[in-house]
């Protein structure tokens, strides 16, 4: 299994649309990098609709679910699987608040997100859900090496 392959722990991350349309790959990923979480595997994707469905059906319910998936598939985002110990915390203290309008200096959210929607960036939550998520994208033999 991919635990037998793992040093530390892993976490899930997107680069949201609005982000990779406002040319901040490079930006987020060297932010990422600089707070010394190890990109695993990275790739750009342009989410179908079904995919984008798939991926946030834990919002379903939720009344800005049809937005948010016809935001995920407005253009591409990059995926990334990222690695360290206690990554999870680590990359979602990075991001900042789920609006950026109280993100704290210095996180993703704070320099590039315009919005509750259109936030920048996406990173798991727990360790239930960024397995799911590294595996929704991702296959064993992109992430072993
Ligand atoms: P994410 O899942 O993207 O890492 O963000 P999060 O945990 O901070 O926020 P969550 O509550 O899981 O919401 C998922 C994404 O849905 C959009 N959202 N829109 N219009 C709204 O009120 C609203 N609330 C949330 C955001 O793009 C959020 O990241
Ligand atoms: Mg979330």
């Amino acid at each position: 299994t991919l635990e037998d392959f793992t040093m530390g722990e892993l976490t899930f991350s997107i680069i949201k649309p609005d982000a990779v349309a406002n040319n901040k790959i490079g930006d987020i990923l060297k932010m990422i990098s600089d707070s010394g979480l190890k990109i695993k595997a990275t790739k750009m994707i342009h989410m179908s609709k079904t995919q984008a469905e798939g991926f946030y059906a834990v919002h379903k319910e939720r009344p800005f679910f049809g937005e948010l998936v016809e935001f995920m598939i407005s253009g591409p985002c990059v995926v990334s699987v990222l690695e360290g110990d206690n990554a999870i915390k680590r990359y979602r203290d990075l991001m900042g608040a789920t609006n950026p309008a109280d993100a704290v200096e210095g996180t993703i959210r704070k320099a590039f997100g315009a919005g509750i929607e259109a936030n920048a960036c996406h990173g798991s939550d727990g360790p239930d859900t960024a397995k799911v998520e590294v595996s929704y994208f991702f296959s064993n033999l992109e992430l072993v090496n």
